[in-house]
C-alpha cells in the first residue's frame, strides 16, 4: 500500500489528501469519526468572518483567553466557535492525548525509533518528586549536575576560576550546533538585562571558518573559556570548530596543560570528551533521554548559567516547571499548550495553512523564532507515523518569524493580503527593561494594531470611503481599482501572549508552552516528535563527501548533479 501510494502520487498530494481508501491506517487521526465532523464543520467555518463573531459576542475575549501567572494567552482572534473547540478537544481525547502526556512525564520510552524516554521535564522538576526511568530515580543525577554547574559558574563569575596565566575569564565561547547552540544563544540574548557585562557569552556554530575567526578576533586566549557542547561529541561542525579553537588557544599559551583551564565539555559521551583532551573533571554530563532541541534545561544551559548566574537559571527552570504542572493538571479546555496545539491543527489540516509565524515584539527575543523553528520543524517535520506507515495528512508547518516591528516592513504584506493563510503568535511584555516609555508604547501599539488588522481587515467600501475622505480625484473604474487594491480580507488568525516582563521565569514558561504545543500536535498526528532522521542523513552524507574531497577521488557513484558539483569544487579549489 505504501509503495503504491508513492508511485502513483506526488508526495505533496499524499500528505494533502485527507481521505482515500488506499491510505487508511488504523491509528491515524483522519480515521477518527471526529475528523470527519471537523471536515464538515470546516466547510461551514470557512465562510464565517471573525469580525461577525466578535460583533455577535461581546464576551468573546473573556471566554477565549486564559491567564497563567503573569502570562495572558488571548486566543479569541481565531476562526473558532464553541463547536470548533468542542470538536478539537474531542480529537485530542480520541488521540489519547492525556494518556500519552502522562507516559512522557512517567519516563516511558515514547521515542520509539531510538528506544528512549523523553524526560526534559525531569531536568526542571523543581518539586523534586522522584522520576523513575526503568525503576531508577533520575533526580539524584539531575541535582548532582545542577550542583556542579552552580559550583563552576560561581567560580568563573567570581574570578576564583582563572585562565592558565592566572587571569579572570572575561569571555565564554560556546561551540555547538543545532540543539547544542540555538537554545542557549536565544536565552542569553533574551536575558541580556540579567547578564554580567564583565563576562560576555559568544556562540560559534557554523563550520564556515568565518564564524570562528570573527568571533575569536577580538578575544584574548588568556581570558577565554570554551564550552564545547555536543551530545554525541562527534558532530562534524562542532568538532572541527573545537579543534581549531584549541589550536588558537595553544598558539598563544603554548602548553597543552592550558586546555584544562580553558575548555569544558557538555556531553553524554564522556569517552570522546577525554579523547579530545578535556579533563574529566571539566565535563558536565547529560543523558540520552534529553533530546538535543529539548536540552536547554540540562547542562547545555551552562553558557546561560555563566551569563545570568545559577539562581536566574533555576528561575527559568521554575517557570518551565510551572507550565509542566499546568499541562499535566489543567482541564484540556483550559490548558494553554493543548489549545495552542489544537488551533495549529485546525489551520494546518483543515484550512491547509502550510506556514506559521512567531512574532515577538521584543528585540531581546531576536532568536526566538529560529529556536522554535528548530523545535517545531525538527520534531514534527515527519511523514511516517508511529506504526511506520506514511501519513495521509499534513504534519508540521513551516515556522518562521522575526521581531516586530521589523517584520511589518518585510513579510507582513503577504500575511495581510497574500493568497496564503498564515496563522501567527504575537508575544510582548507589558513592561520594558529599558527606560523610554514612548518606544515601548509604540512597540505595543504596533503589536495590538497588527492583530486587529489581520482579524478585521478592510472592506472595499471602507477603502473607497477612506479614499474619498482623503480627497481623491479618482472616479469610476480608477477609484474602484484602487479601492480593490486597498481591500484586506481580514479573518487572519492570531494568538497573543502578553506578559508582565521578560524575566527568566517567564521565558522558561513560554519555552515550555511551545514544547508542549509541539507534543500535543505530534500526538494527534501520531508521529514521533523526538527523533530526527533527517539530521542524521545530512551528517552521514557530508562525511562521505568530505572524504571524497580530501582524497580528490569519488569513491561511490553519485547522480550527475552531485558529481558535477563535486568535480567542479575539486578541480578549482
Ligand atoms: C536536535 C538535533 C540536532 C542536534 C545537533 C547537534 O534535537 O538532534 O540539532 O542537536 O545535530 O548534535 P550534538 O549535540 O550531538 O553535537
Amino acid at each position: 500500500m505504501f509503495l503504491f501510494l508513492y508511485k502513483k502520487t506526488d508526495l505533496k498530494d499524499v500528505i494533502k489528501t485527507p481521505f482515500t481508501c488506499e491510505n487508511l491506517t488504523m491509528n491515524q487521526p483522519n480515521q477518527l469519526p471526529v475528523w470527519k465532523s471537523l471536515v464538515k464543520h470546516h466547510s461551514h467555518m470557512a465562510h464565517v468572518h471573525m469580525r461577525d463573531l466578535f460583533k455577535a459576542d461581546p464576551g468573546r475575549f473573556k471566554r477565549y483567553s486564559i491567564t497563567l501567572d503573569d502570562i495572558l494567552f488571548d486566543y479569541s482572534k481565531n476562526r473558532i466557535t464553541d463547536e470548533t473547540l468542542a470538536l478539537l478537544l474531542e480529537l485530542a481525547k480520541a488521540s489519547h492525548l492525556e494518556e500519552k502526556r502522562d507516559d512522557m512525564f512517567l519516563g516511558k520510552r515514547i521515542n520509539l525509533t531510538e528506544n528512549r524516554a523523553v524526560l526534559h521535564t525531569a531536568l526542571r522538576n523543581r518539586s523534586n518528586h522522584p522520576v523513575l526511568l526503568d525503576g531508577q530515580d533520575v533526580m539524584p543525577d539531575v541535582n548532582r549536575v545542577l550542583d556542579s554547574m552552580r559550583v563552576f559558574t560561581q567560580k568563573v563569575r567570581s574570578g576564583e576560576w582563572t585562565g592558565f596565566t592566572g587571569k579572570k575569564v572575561t569571555d565564554v565561547v560556546n561551540i555547538g550546533i543545532g540543539g547544542s547552540d540555538l537554545g542557549p544563544r536565544m536565552v542569553v540574548k533574551a536575558l541580556t538585562p540579567y547578564t554580567d557585562p564583565t563576562l560576555r557569552v559568544h556562540f560559534i556554530s557554523n563550520v564556515d571558518e568565518a564564524d570562528l575567526v570573527e568571533t575569536l578576533r577580538p578575544l584574548d586566549p588568556e581570558t577565554t573559556l570554551f564550552c564545547v557542547a555536543s551530545k554525541t561529541f562527534t558532530t562534524l561542525e562542532t568538532m572541527t570548530n573545537a579543534h581549531s579553537a584549541k589550536d588558537w588557544l595553544l598558539a598563544k599559551l603554548k602548553d597543552p596543560a592550558a586546555i584544562a583551564k580553558h575548555f569544558v565539555a557538555i556531553s553524554t559521551n564522556i569517552e570522546k570528551v577525554s579523547a579530545f583532551g578535556i579533563d574529566q573533571q571539566n565535563v558536565f554530563e547529560f543523558w540520552d533521554w534529553v533530546g538535543g532541541r529539548y536540552s536547554i534545561w540540562s547542562s547545555i544551559g551552562l553558557p546561560i548559567a555563566l551569563g545570568i548566574g545559577m539562581d536566574a537559571f533555576e528561575s527559568m527552570l521554575a517557570g518551565a516547571h510551572r507550565v509542566d504542572q499546568h499541562f499535566r493538571t489543567a482541564p484540556l479546555e483550559q490548558n494553554i499548550p493543548v489549545l495552542m496545539g489544537l488551533l495549529g491543527i485546525w489551520y494546518d489540516n483543515f484550512f491547509r495553512a502550510d506556514a506559521y509565524a512567531i512574532l515577538p515584539y521584543d528585540q531581546y527575543l531576536e532568536f526566538l523564532s529560529s529556536y522554535l523553528q528548530q523545535g517545531d520543524m525538527e520534531s514534527n517535520g515527519k511523514t511516517v507515523d508511529l506504526d511506520g506507515d506514511p501519513v495521509s495528512y499534513s504534519t508540521g508547518p513551516i515556522i518562521f518569524g522575526q521581531p516586530g516591528t521589523n517584520g511589518q516592513h518585510a513579510f507582513y504584506q503577504l500575511m495581510h493580503q497574500g493568497s496564503a493563510l498564515i496563522p501567527s503568535d504575537f508575544l510582548a511584555a507589558v513592561e520594558s527593561h529599558n527606560q523610554r516609555t514612548e518606544h515601548h508604547d509604540l512597540l505595543i501599539s504596533n503589536f495590538i494594531a497588527q492583530t486587529e488588522a489581520l482579524m478585521i481587515g478592510k472592506t472595499t467600501a471602507e477603502a473607497k470611503a477612506e479614499l474619498i475622505a482623503q480627497g481623491t480625484t479618482l472616479t469610476g473604474e480608477a477609484l474602484d481599482d484602487l479601492a480593490a487594491a486597498k481591500t484586506f480580507a481580514g479573518n487572519r488568525p492570531s494568538n497573543s501572549f502578553l506578559y508582565q516582563r521578560l524575566t527568566p521565569q517567564t521565558l522558561g514558561s513560554l519555552i515550555a508552552l511551545y514544547e508542549h504545543k509541539i507534543f500535543v500536535q505530534g500526538t494527534v498526528w501520531h508521529i514521533n516528535s523526538f527523533d530526527q532522521m533527517g539530521v542524521e542523513l545530512g551528517k552521514q552524507l557530508a562525511k562521505t563527501i568530505q572524504e571524497e574531497i580530501e582524497s580528490r577521488n569519488l569513491s561511490k557513484p553519485h547522480d550527475a548533479s552531485t558529481e558535477g558539483l563535486l568535480n567542479r569544487y575539486i578541480a578549482n579549489k
